[in-house]
Parts: structure tokens; sequence; C-alpha cells
């Protein structure tokens, strides 16, 4: 399902708060205020919302995909519809954790876009305001997000009072390919760049309350929302999305550990045959990848097999593995998130790549050697890399 119209032509403008102000994060703000909603970007601290403030309370966006894009020149011909680089969202209202518990204003809806890795914090940060009739749009990369926010703060809700229950939202998950960065400049903290043209797809969480609550409304709001921006959203269901989102989580955690430890681009782990016309000339090389690529997706494939048998029709061994394949054909010349991190000394998405993985194949007995090395080796890495900064 393709969801169309502006807030205007839906009758409604319903607030939705941002919170998780990086790239992706300010992306998302710009692209949903463009479309008429008001936008409240939920920040950390009273110090960034005043430097947002002072910045104009507004969310810059710079069109960066303009300059590699083959169709540049149609585009800037195309008159002054077609003038679309940069641009800014005005009238884009700010604030922080107020530290106010005073029954403060509920939230109704949230795109949660911060790191993986800061999600239980950021949602720790909100999570007072949020009620029955809220809905939280998670959009990190890797899995198990949405079962670690569970685990933390809701265990076992179906033991609970009614209470309890009352403060569960209903939650979309959200997978997104459009590439953005923002650039450390001073006066830039605010702009976003749009690098890569890409779409993104959410699907309802089917709830773990039983029984399951009604929709609320907010749900059905926020879906509109983010179906009437310029992002090339599509809704699904859970069932289509979760196995997209295994494919990929299979693809991201073959393809980035070893690209990261051995400072690669995607495309070194899919050599041409030796006795093709092109490259690989190294016989060891060519069968060391295959026989790799091999037991990383048939271990993948075991434990999905158990953590989800009715998918696993679909989920074979061969069928991941021409899907990695795929994917470091089509992506070689780039240079994978996880190698971006390590090589910038900064911390990876590994626990929700591989991490997520061996502790699914433990819960359900599945051993997992090779994605055990690959975590080590990437969480030497990381520690390797942050300890050369005090050396
Ligand atoms: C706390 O919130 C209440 C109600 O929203 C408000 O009346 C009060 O002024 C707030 N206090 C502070 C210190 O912000
Ligand atoms: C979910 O979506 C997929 C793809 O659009 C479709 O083939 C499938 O029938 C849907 N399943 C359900 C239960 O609606
Ligand atoms: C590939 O080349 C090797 C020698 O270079 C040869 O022995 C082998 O038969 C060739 N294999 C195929 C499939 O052509
Ligand atoms: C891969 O690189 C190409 C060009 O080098 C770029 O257009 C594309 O968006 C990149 N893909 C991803 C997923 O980063
Ligand atoms: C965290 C991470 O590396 N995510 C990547 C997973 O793979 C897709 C492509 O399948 C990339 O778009 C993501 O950036």
């Amino acid at each position: 399902m393709s969801l169309g119209g502006t807030a205007a032509a839906a009758g409604v403008a319903s607030r939705i708060h941002v919170l998780g102000a990086g790239a992706v994060g300010l992306l998302f703000a710009a692209h949903l205020r463009q479309s008429g909603y008001p936008v409240t970007l939920y920040l950390r601290s009273q110090d960034s919302v005043d430097r947002f403030s002072q910045s104009g309370a507004q969310i810059g966006v710079v069109n960066d995909w303009i300059r590699s894009h083959p169709t540049r020149k149609l585009l800037l011909s195309g008159g002054p519809s077609a003038s679309i680089a940069p641009w800014t969202a005005t009238d884009v209202q700010a604030e922080a954790p107020s530290g106010n518990s005073s029954s403060p204003e509920k939230i109704r809806r949230l795109v949660l876009a911060t790191k993986a890795q800061d999600t239980l914090q950021a949602y720790w940060s909100v999570k007072s305001r949020l009620c029955s009739q809220s809905t939280v749009v998670l959009l990190q990369n890797g899995m198990g997000m949405y079962e670690a926010i569970q685990r933390e703060f809701y265990p076992s809700p179906h033991q609970y009072q009614k209470e309890t229950a009352a403060d569960i939202p209903t939650f979309v998950i959200g997978t997104n390919s459009h590439g953005c960065l923002r650039t450390p400049v001073e006066g830039e903290e605010f702009v976003t760049h749009h690098t890569a043209v890409g779409s993104c797809q959410f699907a309802i969480r089917p709830s773990l309350l039983n029984p399951p609550p009604s929709l609320p409304q907010s749900a059905l709001d926020i879906l509109t929302a983010l179906g009437s921006t310029g992002l090339d959203a599509t809704v699904t269901n859970w069932s289509d999305l979760h196995h997209r989102l295994l494919l990929k989580l299979a693809a991201n955690a073959t393809i980035n550990p070893v690209t990261a430890l051995a400072d690669c681009r995607n495309g070194y782990l899919a050599p041409p045959p030796p006795n093709s016309s092109s490259q690989c000339t190294d016989q060891g090389y060519y069968e060391s990848m295959q026989s790799y690529m091999s037991s990383a997706c048939a271990e993948i494939s075991a434990i999905y097999a158990r953590a989800h048998p009715h998918l696993h029709g679909e989920l074979t061994a061969q069928a991941i593995e021409d899907y990695v394949l795929h994917i470091s054909r089509t992506t070689s010349r780039n240079r994978s998130s996880m190698l971006q991190d390590v090589s910038s000394g900064r911390q990876t998405e590994v626990e929700w790549i591989n991490g997520y993985l061996v502790r699914l194949g433990k819960q359900h007995g599945v051993p997992t050697p090779v994605n055990t090395l690959l975590y080590t080796l990437v969480k030497l890495k990381e520690a390797a890399s942050h300890h050369s900064a005090y050396e």
C-alpha cells in the first residue's frame, strides 16, 4: 500500500515528536514539517534547545544526491519547481526532558531516530510521556530494538495490572535506505545532507498483549504523515517487513564485519570466479570467500529456522546466500557503515547485527561460531582503535 495526500488533505495536522537529531532524525523531521505537520524535536538538553532557537528554529536539508544523480541536468533545467537544493523546514519547535514529573503532556506520535546503541536511554527519557494512545516509530538499523525495549520497560505485561497495559504504546517498525549524514561543521548542527535517494517501509508491530488492544488513531495518523513525505514511504504488514528485515540483517551480518576488519569495499566479498574473463586470479581467495559465505549464511538460516519457523520456507541458506551475494555485487564500490564507523573511531552497530544473531542463537539453542567470532573481532577492533587514542 502506498499512502499519499498531505496533512491538509487528510484534514488533520497532528503534532509529531522526533527524538534523535542526527542525520536521519533531521531528514524525517524536515520532510514531515514540509508536508505540513507541526513538528517538535525532542532534544537531549535545554542547551540544545537554546542552540536550536538561536539557529532560527529551522532544519536545513542539502540535497547532495542531486550532484551525483544521472538526471541532474534534467532536474536543474526543469524550471523553478526543480530548484530543490538546499531547502529549509521552518517553524519547528524543540523541547528537552524537563525533569518536571508533575503529569507532563502526553506525546501521541513519536519518531525515534537515534542510533541503535542510544535507543534504550532515549526511550527512557520519554517513557513517562507515552500511553496506550501513543504510537512510536522505531527507525534504527539492525534488529532487536523492539525486543530490547519490551524486555527493559514492559517485561511480561500480561502479568501486570491494567494500568501497565495503559502505558504501552503501539510500535511501528521502519526501515530506511535513504543515505544521509551530518557534517560536524560549526553552525551546521541542524543541517542534514541527503546523500542518496532511497525509500522506506513501515509496518505496525503486532502487540504482545493478549487480547491485543485496538489500534490507536495515532498509528493511522503517523503512517499517513510518513506516507505524505517525499521520502518514498510504503506501508506493509509485519510479516512481509520482518522477512525483508531478516534478509537485510543477514547481508549486514556477513558483509559489514568482514569489510570493517579487512578495510575493504563490499564487492571484495564476492570475487568473480578465477576462470571468468575478469579479475580474480587467486584460487585461494576465491574459495575462502565462497566457503565463508556459505558457512555464514547456513548459520544464519539455522538461527532463523528455530527463531522464526513460519518464515523458514523463504529463508533457506541458499536464498540468504543469493541475497547477500546480490547485495555485495550491487554495492561493490561502497564502504559499509561498519567500516566507516571503525575507520573514524566510532562505536559500530555490531551489537545489533552479529550480537543480535548470537543472542538469538543462544536463546534457541543454535550454535553460532561464525557470528560469535565476527562479533568478537569487531569488538576487539573497536577497543583497539579506542585505546590507540590514548597511547
Ligand atoms: C511543571 O509542570 C506544571 C504543569 O505542567 C507547570 O505548572 C509547572 O510550572 C512546571 N514546573 C516547572 C519547574 O517547569
Ligand atoms: C503481507 O504482505 C505481502 C506483500 O505485500 C503479501 O504477499 C501477504 O499476503 C501479506 N500477508 C498478510 C497476512 O496480509
Ligand atoms: C579453470 O582453470 C583451471 C586452470 O587454470 C582449469 O584446470 C579448470 O578446469 C578450469 N575450470 C573451469 C570450470 O573452466
Ligand atoms: C553506494 O555507492 C553509490 C555510488 O558510489 C551510491 O550512489 C549509493 O547510494 C551507495 N549505496 C549505499 C547503500 O550507500
Ligand atoms: C547498520 C548497517 O550496516 N545497515 C545497512 C544494512 O544493509 C543495508 C543494505 O542491505 C544498508 O542500506 C544499511 O545501511
